[in-house]
């Protein structure tokens, strides 16, 4: 695609695109703003030809203007998690060798330090926007577009690349797979650091012709007074947001939860995804709103997979078929193509969806593909023509909240706290979260650690969503006759 193929981001088309508090842009107004920033960006220059600019942006006009100018100018796009810590940044801006960073106010202020550090540029979105605009180049769809990091089996987050044919392929069969329309009003309150938020949401939105409405975090009393007045009529989110809707539901009087579920009772989809949704929470979200949730299986590496369908059942506990375009199968362990039911696999995807590499990691790129095949690491079974995810074949990720984490890069940053010894990070299953980060700990001889000064500790270290929620002191941590640990056997210490 050139970047310029979502058919509604034109001059003139006074539709409204994007709505951030009491503020309204139009399609054509974005649109602008859109040019004005990636001419500002290429500062006379005819293509960006790929250099990587980051920002550290919330959902926001400013955050559309800026991932879209860098598209448009043929750079790489590298959002940022707003809510990091200045160690996590550090790895991304080096690994991802950015030579400018876009942010505003208080933000940039934040960045001043590291940047200075790195020798990047740093810019508000109003320094770059140009008065005019230039000419921009013609982007070929295999040109890289975007970069998100994404936790893994390795001790630092990678860059997962995505190019405009990618992301074009990841936004289009969803707008089919959904039926999106012009007519769709979603709320965006998910961060824009991750597929969830940028394509299934924010891209989708523009893409489809929709409005969407910017939130910089989850802020129920707000969202739910727009449900109430029967402003959205698409809701997408983690299943850890629909258990707090219920839980904020148990705060508040009956007469409140009932105008909220009347809010919700007619929109005309709501969605769950980026972990495990339980069946209880399935049946408990029909019961409150009469919406049937529909679950689908997603990857930053691969975008949408798999997906219960819209206009069929919607089978809880499942996540449906392969999504047209995407091709989903089973494998086993000698990498054999599974072909009956209930046998357990791992899902391995083909198509235009599957990102093109890890920056600057050849090794791991070429490590995670099969035969052509993108393995997951995600373990399932086909249950009566839908599949059904079992769990991950690697006990070191951990999903809390809808975040991916890495186990391994948790216990990197608790070794280096002066008290501890040894540390082996898990999840544990959690009601809230889906599960939630418990930490064993061996201390050195005579040091103590309790949990609130840890939990202190990990303060700009680590985003606050992969802090232990709990730790654990042991003696010593089980290990096997290769003297490596047995998460397992933690498992059954819990
Ligand atoms: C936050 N807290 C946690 C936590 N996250 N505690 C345990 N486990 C977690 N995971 C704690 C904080 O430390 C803080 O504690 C308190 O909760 C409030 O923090 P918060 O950040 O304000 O929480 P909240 O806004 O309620 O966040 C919940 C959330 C957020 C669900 C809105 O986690 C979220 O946006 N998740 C979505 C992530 C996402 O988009 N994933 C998609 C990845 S893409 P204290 O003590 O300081 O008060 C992908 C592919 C696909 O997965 O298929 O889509
Ligand atoms: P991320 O790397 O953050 O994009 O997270 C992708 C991972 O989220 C997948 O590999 C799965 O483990 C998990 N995931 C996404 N959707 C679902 C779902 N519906 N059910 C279970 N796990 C899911």
């Amino acid at each position: 695609m050139s970047e310029n193929s979502f058919p509604h981001l034109s001059n003139g088309n006074k539709k409204t695109a994007l709505v951030e508090g009491d503020n309204k842009y139009s399609y054509g107004e974005v649109n602008n703003r859109i040019d004005r920033f990636a001419t500002g960006l290429l500062n006379g220059k005819d293509d960006l030809r790929e250099e990587r600019i980051a920002f550290f942006i919330p959902a926001s006009l400013d955050y559309v203007t800026t991932m879209h100018g860098i598209w448009r100018a043929g750079g790489i796009a590298v959002p940022l998690n707003v809510a990091s810590a200045v160690a996590e940044l550090d790895h991304y801006l080096s690994s991802a060798s950015v030579t400018r960073m876009v942010a505003n106010g208080d933000y940039q202020e934040s960045l001043r330090g590291l940047c200075a550090e790195l020798n990047i540029e740093l810019v508000s979105v109003d320094d770059v926007l140009a008065d005019d605009i230039r000419e921009l180049p013609e982007i070929i769809p295999d040109r890289r577009a975007m970069m998100l990091f994404t936790s893994g089996t390795t001790n630092k987050p990678k860059g997962v690349v995505s190019t405009h044919k990618t992301i074009n392929a990841q936004i289009t069969t969803l707008i089919d797979a959904w039926s999106w329309s012009e007519e769709d009003v979603i709320p965006l309150f998910l961060p824009v650091h991750h597929i969830h938020g940028i394509i299934n949401i924010l891209s989708c939105g523009l893409w489809a012709g929709a409005t969407v409405h910017l939130y910089s975090k989850f802020d129920i009393p707000k969202i739910t007074s727009e449900i109430i007045d029967g402003t959205y009529n698409v809701f997408m989110a983690v299943p850890t947001i629909y258990v707090k809707l219920i839980q904020y539901f148990d705060t508040i009087d009956k007469e409140q939860v009932d105008k909220i579920c009347d809010g919700f009772r007619p929109m005309r989809l709501n969605i769950s995804g980026s972990a495990a949704c339980p069946v209880k929470l399935f049946n408990q979200w029909k019961e409150l709103t009469g919406q049937i949730l529909l679950e689908r299986y997603g990857m930053t590496e691969i975008g949408m997979g798999i997906s219960n369908p819209y206009d069929a059942e919607r089978r809880a506990g499942h996540v449906g078929q392969p999504l047209p375009g995407v091709e989903a199968q089973l494998f086993d362990e000698d990498d054999n193509l599974i072909t009956e039911e209930n046998t357990p696999g791992e899902i391995r995807i083909k198509g235009d969806n599957v990102f093109l590499e890890y920056w600057d990691n050849e090794k791991a790129t070429i490590e995670s593909f099969k035969d052509g095949w993108f393995c997951t690491g995600d373990v399932a079974v086909l249950d009566d023509g839908y599949y059904r995810i079992m769990g991950r074949s690697s006990i070191d990720i951990i999903k809390s909240g809808g975040y991916k984490l890495s186990a391994l890069e948790i216990e990197g940053v608790l070794l280096t706290h002066p008290s501890v010894s040894e540390v082996a990070v898990i999840g544990v299953e959690d009601e809230t979260w889906g599960e939630s980060v418990l930490a064993f700990i061996g201390l050195n001889d005579g040091a103590e650690l309790k949990y609130d000064d840890l939990k202190k500790w990990c303060d700009g270290k680590m985003s606050s969503y992969k802090i232990p929620k709990d730790i654990k002191i042991i003696d010593a941590l089980p290990r096997n006759a290769m003297g490596k640990v047995t998460k397992p056997d933690l498992k059954k210490l819990v």
